[in-house]
């Protein structure tokens, strides 16, 4: 039997790009019009089969707004995949995912898979970054475009299994030997959750040191 495979996923980006919208989509299904901002990261984790492997993420949610910038490295450091949000009426919060894209590239190399995710396709006539401007962009920095709308519900399910699809690629084929779990961790400062558990539709959430 397949080993399961454990990855961390971290979503960084701008205040009110989408960031908890596209986590709570994928999680629970449930899409909120009001934007609550975070103010404290933490994440939910969601099981998945992919091609008779188990793989199991835990999806962290940060908080976008600048004063919680600095500690973007608590959360990306042992991070196997980052989801770089922007929403595309907002050129600003695109110029922010550049400048995550920069310091991920900084401080972890290559190791990490890189999803940059223009969220709110539905608001379509105001966009503000072309969907051109971004493909470049995403092909230069050798990440990968995925269009969303959390509100809709579009391209939120395809984000998920193809990053999956693409860490599984990165740490290749193990061993058939064993049923054990394997937890694929990046070494760096280990995140300590508190104990706020919550238990939501087979998907936990726990919060961090925000
Ligand atoms: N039209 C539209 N609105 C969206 C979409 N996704 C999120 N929103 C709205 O955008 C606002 C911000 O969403 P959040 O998910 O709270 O944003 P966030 O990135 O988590 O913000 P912070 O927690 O402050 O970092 C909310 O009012 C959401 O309803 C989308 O796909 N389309
Ligand atoms: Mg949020």
């Amino acid at each position: 039997m397949n080993r399961s495979v454990s990855f961390k996923v971290v979503l960084l980006g701008e205040g009110s790009v989408g960031k908890t919208s596209i986590v709570l989509r994928y999680t629970d299904n449930l899409f909120n019009d009001k934007h609550l901002e975070t103010q404290q990261a933490s994440f939910k984790t969601k099981k998945l089969n992919l091609d008779g492997r188990r793989v199991e993420l835990a999806i962290w949610d940060t908080a976008g707004q600048e004063r919680f910038r600095a500690l973007g490295p608590l959360y990306y450091r042992e991070a196997n995949g980052a989801i770089l949000v922007f929403d595309i009426t907002d050129e600003d919060s695109f110029n922010q995912v550049k400048s995550w894209i920069k310091e991920l590239k900084r401080m972890l190399g290559d190791d990490v898979v890189l999803c940059i995710v223009e969220n709110k396709v539905d608001l379509e006539k105001d966009r503000r970054v072309s969907r051109q401007t971004a493909e470049e962009y995403a092909k230069l920095v050798n990440a990968k475009l995925y269009p969303t709308s959390a509100k809709f519900n579009k391209g939120i399910e395809e984000l998920f299994s193809d990053l999956a699809h693409r860490m599984l690629e990165k740490v290749g084929p193990t061993s058939n030997n064993s049923n054990t779990s394997e937890t694929i961790r990046r070494t760096g400062i280990p995140i300590q959750p508190t104990s706020t558990k919550e238990q939501t539709n087979g998907t936990t959430n726990k919060k961090c040191c925000q």
